[in-house]
């Protein structure tokens, strides 16, 4: 890793210049608006841009908020619904800028959607589709395989994971996941999510799956079994994708790569058949390859890095949950019972039934089942249904004991907390689908306003987004492209309570609280980094909260 990064100037690192935290892209007319106070108040203001009192109320005393260490009031202004551009304002000090409406998520939407396009690997970033973010073809030589370099692979295309250049199965997989879950669940939200990127037959943020899809193919053997990740050996420079020309290697079969590349398939296939006929019957051919490789090697194949290799490894401990997913989708998409059986025999394994991220995918099968239009046993289906209500109603007393309203325990703040507040968010959605939980709606959207500047740092953890906002995030192409304003619509890991990198370490002093151990620079990938599976849990929640359904 080239060094120039981390002896810039970080005179850009700035705590915000607000007082008072808000969402700062808004609130919609009839939702619960709250805006958090860290001091001491009495009363409080919504005034215009004009400066005019609009409406006045009391601040509650909330009381000491742990992952914060904050002394925490808050503003409730459910009660004020008239459209337009406002700031709060009590004992001095001040909210940053946001919006009442009813289109206000659709930016955030919109770009924490475009945000895959924007890393696209293996073609070049044209001006129409990204304006000052263009950028030519990366990653289109072969791949030679770690193990055995005489074998090379055509692995060109997919996202980049994150930061880094990397593509990573399990991750990618995720990504996927949550987006076409979210297209499932949520249609009416994306039939007209425009995201300005090559058209095709089909909604554009199937388009963009698609293009992850393709990828994926590309990553299984004519045997089933799928190579766990395609990288350099080294992560690269911080250079654009197109100067980063180092030798791509595939690493071994996984056995989680290839369970989960068997669920997204299946899923897929089901899901793109009125598209796009011809790519559903590849997607089913794929899962059958995958599911046939599994059956042959019941054993838990793992993944540790090679010598020689720093990318990153998305190593699991075991990979219970990634074939249970794999035989519900199969089941979900043919109704054959031996998966039905399969999937079954798994689930006792003890691996949350509600999972929804990269080491835990139990949460997709659970849903894969209970969306199914196949026979469902009465007691598996009343089973899975109540998990999520009972991980969602746990999550809501964590949230209501946040001063900030998120529903995370001080220890949650880890590496990407900010995968966790969109993964509990999604918890939140999708229990009011199963179960008919209309409080659903308030608790996912706490998570998206703590996202957005409803935190103790009052800052916008997605970039382009907010008065005050991250924009300096470890993302490659962000830096090298020299452009001052960020790529927008991406997320940033955010507050991890045990940072895990030399830039961290030495800014973040011994005992910050966890909600403010953040720093938005460059050089922090434990705290500032981005990947499509923290942005994606967002498009998620938001899709849900975008839907008119
Ligand atoms: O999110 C991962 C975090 O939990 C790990 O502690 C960390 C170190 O191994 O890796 C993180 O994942 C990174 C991956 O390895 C490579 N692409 C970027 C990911 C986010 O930082
Ligand atoms: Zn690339």
């Amino acid at each position: 890793m080239n060094k120039k990064y981390f002896e810039r100037d970080h005179s850009h690192i700035k705590t915000t210049p607000f007082g008072i935290f808000v969402n700062q892209a808004g609130y919609t007319e009839s939702s619960t608006k709250r805006a958090v106070l860290p001091f001491e108040c009495d009363e409080f203001e919504v005034v215009d841009l004009s400066g005019n009192c609009r409406y006045a109320g009391k601040t509650e005393y909330f009381g000491q908020d742990e992952a914060s260490g904050d002394i925490v009031y808050t503003a409730d202004f459910s009660g004020f619904r008239e459209a337009g551009e406002y700031r709060i304002n009590s004992g001095g000090k001040s909210s940053a800028v946001f919006r009442i409406g009813a289109d206000v998520y659709d930016k955030v939407f919109h770009d924490t959607a475009k945000a895959f396009y924007y890393l696209r690997c293996g073609c070049g970033l044209e001006e129409k589709y990204v304006g000052v973010y263009h950028h030519g073809v990366c990653h289109g030589s072969p791949a030679i395989l770690w193990s055995d370099h005489s074998t090379s692979v055509d692995v060109s295309g997919g996202w980049h994971d994150a930061g880094d250049y990397g593509r990573y199965v399990t991750a990618g997989v995720c990504a996927a996941a949550h987006l076409l879950y979210a297209f499932k669940m949520f249609p009416a939200a994306f039939e007209d999510l425009e995201l300005n990127i090559p058209k095709e037959n089909m909604p554009d943020i199937l388009s963009e799956v698609k293009y992850e899809l393709e990828w994926l193919l590309k990553m299984q053997r004519s045997d089933g079994g799928v190579y766990h990740k395609a990288t350099t050996a080294l992560h690269a420079p911080f250079v654009m994708p197109e100067e980063d020309t180092a030798q791509m290697y595939v690493f071994d079969v996984s056995s989680m790569a290839t369970a989960d590349l068997a669920a997204v398939t299946a899923l897929a296939s089901g899901m793109y058949r009125e598209y796009d006929m011809n790519f559903s019957d590849r997607l089913f051919e794929a899962a059958k390859r995958s599911l046939e490789w599994l059956d042959r090697n019941p054993e838990f194949i793992g993944f540790h890095n090679p010598e020689g290799n720093n990318t990153g490894s998305y190593g699991e401990r075991d990979d219970d949950s990634n074939r249970y997913w794999a035989y519900a989708e199969m089941y979900a998409l043919t109704g054959d019972k031996q998966y039905h059986d399969k999937m079954m025999s798994l689930m006792g394994k003890g691996f949350p039934l509600t999972g929804l991220g990269y080491t835990e995918m139990g949460g997709f099968g659970s849903l894969a089942y209970l969306l199914s239009s196949h026979e469902k046993d009465d007691r598996t289906e009343g089973m899975l249904k109540k998990a999520f209500k009972d991980t969602a109603a746990k999550l809501k007393e964590v949230s209501d004991k946040c001063g900030y309203g998120v529903a995370m325990e001080a220890r949650d703040y880890h590496w990407g907390s900010n995968m966790t507040v969109m993964k509990n968010g999604m918890i939140f959605a999708i229990n009011d689908r199963l179960n008919g939980d209309s409080s659903g709606k308030e608790y996912a959207a706490r998570q998206l306003d703590y996202l957005l500047g409803v935190n103790a740092l009052g800052i916008s953890y997605v970039t382009g987004h907010g008065e005050f906002r991250c924009n300096y995030p470890h993302l490659r192409p962000a830096f090298a492209d020299g452009i001052e304003e960020c790529i927008p619509g991406m997320v940033a890991g955010g507050p991890n309570g045990r940072p895990a990198d030399p830039f961290a370490e030495e800014v973040i002093k011994a005992g910050t609280p966890p909600m403010k151990c953040y720093v938005d620079d460059t050089a922090s990938y434990s705290l500032n980094e981005i990947t499509i599976y923290w942005n994606s849990p967002a498009v998620f929640v938001l899709g849900y909260l975008c839907d008119e359904g």
